[in-house]
């Protein structure tokens, strides 16, 4: 059976969980389709996350690789198009680390950017047949998620596997995360845990039945 790699993140910044994380447990060892997720999560620190990332795509060799994060403010779930070899932080990392104008690799031959290769058109359809508004968006941020992703994209190209689908979601926040900002801030949209966990799931079917 082909193994999909799903990642989520720790809880970060003021946030005090992360669905992407939830997602990804709720997801781990299912059969979805005819393929088997392994989920793991990723620290909220970039050399951390990416150590533990090439060494899960070393060790499980995925069939497709599904990244995923928590974008908060957003009001529907996105597939990333592209991820920039920048990193430039608005706010610290979870060990205290901002990052300004910082190349994500360093590395002579490291290109500017890599574009994701998830069948992005196919997975918004997926999306939208199942009833979950969703979209494709042109950036992933400057932060831990576009670092993952690059990184990701990267390692794979450098070892042989450009052909394994690979690629970044990002959902909204969930009850939990807009509950924890207090009312005199500006409120956040969110969806329920559920429903973003389902909408993991329908891209992990779309990405998994294009294997
Ligand atoms: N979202 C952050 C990092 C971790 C997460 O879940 C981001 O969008 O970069």
């Amino acid at each position: 059976m082909p193994t999909l790699l799903l990642t989520g993140f720790e809880p970060f910044h003021t946030h005090p969980v992360n669905p992407s994380a939830q997602a990804a447990q709720a997801l781990d060892g299912q059969a979805v389709g005819q393929t088997r997720v392994q989920s793991a999560l990723l620290p909220v620190e970039p050399q951390a996350a990416a150590t533990q990332l090439r060494a899960l795509l070393d060790e499980y060799r995925p069939n497709a690789v599904l990244l995923t994060g928590l974008a908060a403010g957003r009001p529907q779930v996105t597939v990333e198009r592209v991820a920039l070899n920048v990193m430039d932080f608005s706010i610290p990392d979870n060990a205290g680390q901002t990052y300004r104008d910082h190349p994500a690799c360093a590395d002579a031959a490291a290109p500017a950017a890599y574009l994701s290769t998830l069948p992005l058109r196919s997975v918004v359809a997926g999306w939208r047949a199942a009833g979950i508004p969703g979209h494709i968006s042109n950036t992933a941020g400057l932060y831990v998620c576009n670092f993952v992703l690059y990184c990701a994209l990267h390692h794979l190209a450098i070892t042989g596997h450009r052909h394994v689908p690979c690629g970044f979601l990002h959902v909204p926040a969930n009850a939990a995360v807009a509950l924890a900002v207090p009312e005199d801030r500006p409120a956040l949209p969110y969806l329920p845990q559920e429903e973003i966990t389902r909408a993991v799931w329908v891209a992990a079917k779309v990405v998994g039945d294009e294997l």
